[in-house]
C-alpha cells in the first residue's frame, strides 16, 4: 500500500475530490498555502492499493497546468526596498509524493 499526498490548486480541489470519490477513494483534505506563491492550495492524502494506480493517474489529470505572473516580495538589499521583476510561474498540475505505508490501522 502506498500514501499519495498531492497538493492542488485550490481551484482545481473540488474536481479532484470528486474524481478521487468517484473513483472509490478515501481522501483527506488539508487546506495548505504555498511557500513560494503563499496562496492557499489544497493538499489531497489518500491511500492507493497498487491496482488502482491507473484510476490516481485520471485523477490528476484534472489539474491543468497554466502560467501566472506574480510579483516576488521586495527585498532589503541595497538602499532601500527593491520591488523585484513580476516573473512567470507554473501553476495547477498537482505535485505528488508517493510514500510507503509501513501499517495500516482501522479501529
Ligand atoms: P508554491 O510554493 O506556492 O509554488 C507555486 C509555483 O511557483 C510552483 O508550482 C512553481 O511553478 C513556482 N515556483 C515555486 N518555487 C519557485 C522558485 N523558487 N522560483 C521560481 N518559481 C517557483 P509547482 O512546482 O507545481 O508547486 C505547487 C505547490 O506544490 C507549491 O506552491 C508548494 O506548495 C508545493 N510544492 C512543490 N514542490 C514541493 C516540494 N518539493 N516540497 C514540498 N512542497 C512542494
Amino acid at each position: 500500500m502506498k500514501l499519495l499526498m498531492a497538493i492542488v490548486s485550490s481551484d482545481d480541489s473540488r474536481d479532484v475530490l470528486d474524481k478521487l470519490t468517484k473513483a472509490g477513494f478515501r481522501a483527506t483534505v488539508i487546506s495548505t498555502t504555498g511557500g513560494f506563491l503563499r496562496e492557499g492550495n489544497t493538499t489531497f492524502s489518500w491511500a492507493w492499493m497498487i491496482t488502482r494506480s491507473a484510476r490516481r493517474s485520471r485523477s490528476c489529470r484534472v489539474c491543468r497546468r497554466r502560467t501566472q505572473w506574480v510579483s516576488p516580495l521586495p527585498t532589503l538589499e541595497g538602499p532601500g526596498l527593491e520591488m523585484a521583476e513580476p516573473i512567470e510561474v507554473s501553476v495547477g498540475g498537482a505535485v505528488v509524493f508517493v510514500l510507503n505505508v509501513e501499517q495500516f490501522v482501522q479501529v
